[in-house]
């Protein structure tokens, strides 16, 4: 800690002692720096360029120091001079350039990639504001910017400037990197493109802005508001913009390294995350048939470099362009795109295969398909759906293209660094092996009677409780109860996530206790979640659970036994506080919705019972816990997708025959709720469930009510409920990213991983 205390010295001409929080911080960040600089980066002549509009990584000084295997030295060292570390990651502002499950998990590769020594890099964009910053206000979501670019930060400007060519104008950019360390391991980079002329002042009234103002505008924000021609235009200049800056610096890198682009599948493959970077595709065949390529050639070396990862089913998820808009902002893209199609429709004439459709709408995915070597799904269940059913018609032309990738995540984030104690303490009695092979975790299985481990497995949770409890306390100004059950429902607001079939068995439990029926052991059901802007439901989901916080909070027969609370902006610094707390992990989608879900293996991990449906990697999680440590209800995906297909699903004849299913729902526009909430959000919301219900919430509330009391009333039984929660840590392995990485190498990538 020598050359520490040095840069302390040199930078304030004071001692450790002496330096304020932020003094602190911003030694460590050039400290970490330098370190990471000085151990160096992963290379080798065939690299993996992971694209991706988001990269959710969170804040990243104490990962880093983590990876670098220097935290606790330097916990050390600033204790000794009165320094928390706690407090110092706390000056550390949240870069928020993801939404959800997709950008974290982008984040959580690019650890395991420089974990695992692969040569790497992630290409995406800087966002100056990221994600909105959620506030309630008058029980409502309010979005405002959230900027986190500071003058010293994590982004180090790479000198590296491309044009990229625009309808009737072009933009030059410039790349700033971020290191991203390997665990005990060199780094990678995540390169992310800028604009130089990114304008924060034009944005007012929250986060409005003007949309057409392309030059000031493009990297403001994350996927701006696309509920109109403007917000979906500027979607795709920032997605040509990533995606061209990234075929320039590709092939930049490969001829660098001795490519002759006919080879370039030696040098380069491209994983497109999701479609938002599909048009990686034509752009590459533009720059080689510039470069002197012919168009089939130039087709057939890109067809070798990309592969395609699906993580959603959900139609309106899935890209497809008017080609007007594709006209009107990337032209020259367009005579590429039509003789790609071509191309397509001479051997495969069938319309849903097609990449321009009848209606001239271009579908991303099914470029990608068509075009690219690998496609992969993000969990057993969702990969044998694409494969049966939503890709059907590719999967019978293309079988040897599809594979399954079962998400994962990284154990030195999600386990070593918001679970200290309960890392330790696994330390303690297997040694350390997990924290490079993560199925080493199974060596528990050896105490899953020893009562002192189940006791001691209580007591770290209990910890974390309070630790959970402090933070809820400053997020919302709400005192929770330690002693309660945490039920967590953490993610995106949306209603195939079902955040309203929680709310309905809340409203059904506070009748209950209205009418006399006291549970034997308080609960306390925490949600955190951020509505898409334009989601006018998702956001009526938001009024009605704050609006169900305050009536229960000020109900005097109620408020002693269950307490409702909502976590503000809910992000990676927060989950991070919340996973190692949890009892009850809530993941509830209607089967065959979650492609995956990421959050249900960071429970999982931390000791946390999974109450789900047989939905994404629920059914992995399921299948390796067994019985005794999940519950599980809902209907089944077959059985859903039935339902769809035969458009056979009433949620009022429910609601109609069902006299409980009936009071709990009206409840939401009862007078009670009408005296505290807004009334159009409650009664739109109710008529929403009544006359739609497109998620089938009505379908699976009582085998839900069933299966919660269950794991509420099992919960007494400590000594049998610390041993669920030992069996789900012990089985957690398999989800470790590192796992997940070595997949895509092994089945898709192929590259030498350094020694
Ligand atoms: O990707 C995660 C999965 O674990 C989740 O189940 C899945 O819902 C999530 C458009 C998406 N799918 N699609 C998106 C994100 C942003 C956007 O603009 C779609 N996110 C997922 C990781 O595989």
């Amino acid at each position: 800690m020598e050359t520490l205390e040095k840069l302390i010295y040199d930078l304030y001409k004071k001692n450790a002692r002496q330096c304020t929080d932020e003094e602190i911080y911003n030694a460590l960040l050039i400290y970490t720096k330098n370190q990471l600089f000085e151990r160096g980066y992963q290379d080798g002549k065939k690299k993996i360029y992971y694209i991706s509009a988001e990269f959710l990584i969170g804040k990243l000084l104490s990962n880093n120091l983590i990876n670098l295997g220097i935290y606790d030295d330097v916990a050390k060292f600033l204790k000794e001079n009165g320094k928390e570390i706690a407090a110092i990651e706390e000056v550390e502002p949240e870069p928020s350039l993801g939404n959800g499950g997709l950008g974290r998990l982008a984040a959580c590769f690019l650890d395991s990639i420089a974990t695992l020594g692969l040569p790497g890099e992630g290409i995406g964009l800087n966002y100056h504001l990221g994600l909105f910053k959620q506030l309630f206000e008058n029980r409502l979501q309010k979005e405002t910017p959230n900027p986190w670019i500071e003058e010293h930060s994590w982004l180090t400007p790479a000198g590296v400037s491309y044009t990229v060519p625009f309808r009737g104008f072009s933009l030059k950019s410039s790349l700033y990197d971020i290191d991203v360390a390997g665990y005990n391991n060199k780094s990678i980079h995540l390169h992310l493109f800028d604009i130089d002329l990114a304008d924060e002042s034009m944005v007012h009234d929250g986060i409005s802005f003007n949309k057409k103002d392309i030059l000031h505008n493009l990297t403001l924000f994350l996927y701006p508001d696309d509920s109109d021609d403007d917000g979906r235009k500027l979607r795709i200049f920032q997605q040509y913009f990533m995606v061209s800056n990234a075929a320039q610096f590709i092939l930049d890198e490969a001829t660098k390294k001795g490519c002759n682009l006919h080879d370039l599948a030696d040098y380069a493959v491209i994983q497109i995350n999701d479609t938002h970077p599909s048009m990686v595709i034509p752009e590459l065949i533009r720059l080689l048939t510039e470069r002197g390529i012919d168009f089939d050639e130039a087709a057939e070396i890109v067809s070798k470099v990309c592969a395609y990862t699906n993580h959603t089913i959900l139609a309106e998820a899935l890209e497809k362009w008017p080609m007007d808009y594709l006209l009107d902002v990337v032209p020259h893209l367009v005579p590429i795109i039509e003789k790609l199609d071509e191309k397509v429709k001479e051997k495969y004439p069938q319309e849903n295969v097609a990449i321009i459709d009848k209606n001239n709408l271009v579908h991303m995915a099914h470029m990608d398909i068509h075009y690219g070597f690998s496609i992969n799904g993000v969990a057993a269940l969702h990969t044998d759906i694409l494969k049966t059913s939503e890709l059907k018609a590719f999967y019978d032309i293309y079988p040897e293209k599809f594979n399954n990738k079962t998400n994962g995540i990284t154990f030195r984030r999600w386990l070593m660094h918001c679970n200290h104690p309960l890392t330790d303490y696994i330390t303690s009695l297997i040694g350390d092996e997990f924290k490079t092979n993560a199925t080493a975790l199974e060596n528990l299985l050896k105490y899953k009677d020893d009562e002192a481990v189940l006791n001691k497995l209580l007591e770290i949770k209990t910890e974390a409780k309070k630790t959970c409890k402090e933070f809820i306390l400053s997020n919302t100004g709400v005192e929770i109860n330690e002693n309660s059950i945490y039920d967590i429902q953490i993610k995106r607001l949306h209603e195939y996530k079902r955040q309203q079939l929680n709310a309905l068995y809340i409203i059904s439990k506070y009748l209950e206790i209205k009418g006399g029926k006291k549970p034997s052991q308080p609960v306390t059901f925490i949600f955190g979640a951020k509505a898409a802007p334009a989601y006018v439901i998702a956001k009526d989901i938001i009024h009605l659970l704050l609006t169900l916080q305050d009536l229960i909070k000020d109900d005097p027969e109620v408020a002693p036994y269950m307490k409702l609370v909502m976590v503000e902006n809910y992000n990676v610094s927060a989950a991070e506080k919340l996973f190692p707390a949890c009892d009850i992990s809530e993941q509830i989608s209607l089967a065959s919705k979650e492609a995956s879900g990421t959050g249900n293996m960071k429970f999982m991990l931390n000791g946390a019972v999974t109450l789900g449906t047989m939905d994404g990697a629920n059914v992995e999680i399921s299948e390796l816990v067994g019985e005794d440590n999940i519950y599980i209800f809902g209907e089944s995906s077959e059985k859903v997708i039935e339902h769809y297909e035969k458009a056979d699903y009433c949620s009022r004849d429910i609601y109609e025959n069902d006299k409980h299913i009936k009071e709990c729902v009206d409840f939401i526009v009862s007078e009670k709720m009408l005296a505290l909430g807004h009334k159009e959000n409650l009664e739109r919301l109710h008529h929403e469930l009544i006359s739609k219900d497109w998620f089938m919430t009505l379908l699976d509330f009582n085998d839900y009510v069933e299966k919660k009391d269950q794991a509420l009333a099992d919960y007494a039984d400590r000594k049998t409920w610390a041993k669920k929660m030992l069996v789900n840590i012990a089985k957690a392995g398999f989800f470790s990213s590192d796992r997940t990485i070595e997949q895509y190498n092994n089945d898709i990538w192929h590259l030498t991983p350094a020694k």
